[in-house]
């Protein structure tokens, strides 16, 4: 039997859910317009009113909202509610730059736990597990939305985070830990220090809760045989909550969303026009509930498609596909939110550097490593040796205060590296995702 944390609100048939969508969106369309001034001058703009939501369609009536304009709102333009009611804010994790900020009520909170306490019991969570949370604590969002999900549901919680590898397998195997939360790259490069380490059998995890960035089937099949536990995918992001927007069951057939907390839409990014079911796109989230920060139509970017259909674990929310691109030039590095445009402004920053420049992203052992390729000039190549170890320095700090990751810079001679005749291929990605 499957392990359903909510089974009301997991469960119940589509008409029934549609049916308190609908009542939630109406309130939060008007609860928007009321309380963040972004909201009413966007709506205004499009002349439209919150009573314009008579049905859940009406909702392709209302604007988007993007990332941009959470940036433009930086800190706490988008708060729907006074500073002293937000109890908790994260940020994206993005290091540098203007960060997202999202501010969270106690109500906030609660919602954010009862998401994560359902995700969790879909990888089987109870009070009789031990997680261990390798996701990072602190303005990211992955430590403490797996905190207060576990919470929830009473097992124990390693809070650990990321980092010192060989100190995580010897506690894994010591404490039994049975579920590992963590970034499907960080699992890989666990598995493999505990190979190293001659622990790998020892240890007792049964389940996987991966996500925040990128995977594939391939990896889930590796994970899956190295430590002999599901591989579960987990989806969120920033600025509609954090994890817990939507997670697989051990069916293992795509994503589950909380669609009566978070309401998904798939978009085409050319027309920006909805797109029927099962046809892939990009997706679009709306807070149906949230107090702190409601979003309207956020753009995720993120590409996917949409499934209906009973799941055999009992499930009728709707099933997300897994995660397979993004519409802009987005990338995660070491869990690390990088725009390689970020990359390019920071390299032409440098005197005397020629626009010829190639993003190279490798994962040896695991780890992301970014190695940029830039091409000197002809006159830069008659110069001392010396003189050339400084700009490529130079470059290296540049990008490096540009996306707050150390990268490796590599000067190359001249014309070396390949022109193209339509849009430059400006990253390589060789992570095989
Ligand atoms: O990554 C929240 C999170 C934490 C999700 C822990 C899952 C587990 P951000 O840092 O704001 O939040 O990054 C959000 O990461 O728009 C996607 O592009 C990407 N992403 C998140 N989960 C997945 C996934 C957290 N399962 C951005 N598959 C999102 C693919 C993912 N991409």
């Amino acid at each position: 039997m499957a392990i359903i944390w909510d089974q009301k609100a997991e469960c119940m048939s589509q008409k029934e859910r549609a049916v308190i969508q609908l009542e939630r969106l109406k309130k939060i369309v008007n609860y928007a317009y009321e309380n963040v001034p972004f909201y009413k001058k966007k709506f205004r703009e499009h002349k439209i009113k919150p009573e314009h939501i008579q049905s859940l369609k009406d909702i392709e009536k209302l604007p988007f909202t993007e990332k941009a304009d959470l940036r433009e709102g930086y800190p706490f333009g988008m708060f729907a509610v006074p500073r002293k009611d937000i109890v908790e804010v994260h940020t994206s994790s993005g290091t540098t730059g203007i960060p997202v900020v999202t501010g969270y009520t106690k109500n906030d909170i609660e919602l954010w736990g009862e998401a994560m306490a359902r995700a969790l019991s879909m990888a089987g969570a109870t009070r009789d597990d031990i997680i261990q949370n390798c996701y990072g604590y602190g303005l990211f969002t992955g430590g403490l939305g797996v905190h207060y999900g576990a919470q929830k549901i009473g097992a124990t919680v390693i809070p650990i985070s990321a980092g010192q590898t060989k100190r995580q397998v010897q506690i894994m195997t010591d404490f039994k830990s049975t579920i590992l939360t963590s970034t499907p790259s960080y699992a890989l490069h666990l598995s493999e220090v505990a190979q190293e380490e001659g622990l790998i059998s020892k240890i007792k995890l049964k389940a996987g809760v991966f996500g925040a960035e990128m995977w594939t089937e391939k990896m889930r099949d590796e994970l899956e045989k190295r430590f002999k536990l599901h591989a579960l995918n987990i989806y969120g992001l920033t600025e509609i909550i954090g994890p817990g927007v939507a997670q697989e069951c051990l069916q293992k057939k795509g994503l589950h969303i909380a669609e009566d907390l978070f309401y998904p839409e798939i978009i085409s990014p050319d027309t920006l026009e909805s797109l029927p079911e099962g046809e892939k796109g990009e997706l679009v989230l709306t807070t149906l509930t949230r107090e702190g920060m409601p979003m309207i139509r956020f753009r995720t970017k993120d590409l996917t498609s949409l499934i209906r259909g009973n799941c055999k674990c009992g499930r009728t929310l709707v099933i997300m596909s897994r995660i397979t691109g993004r519409s802009d030039d987005m990338m995660k590095l070491r869990g690390v939110i990088v725009f390689p445009s970020k990359i390019e402004k920071a390299l032409l920053e440098v005197k005397g550097v020629e626009p010829h420049y190639q993003i190279i992203i490798t994962r040896p052992h695991h780890l992301d490593e970014i190695e940029v390729q830039v091409e000197v000039s002809q006159k830069m190549l008659s110069d001392e040796v010396k003189k050339l170890e400084e700009i490529r320095k130079k470059i290296e700090q540049s990008i490096e205060n540009a996306i707050g990751l150390r990268v490796k810079v590599t000067l190359v001679e001249p014309k070396s590296i390949p022109r193209s005749e339509g849009k430059a291929k400006r990253v390589i990605d060789k992570r095989s995702l």
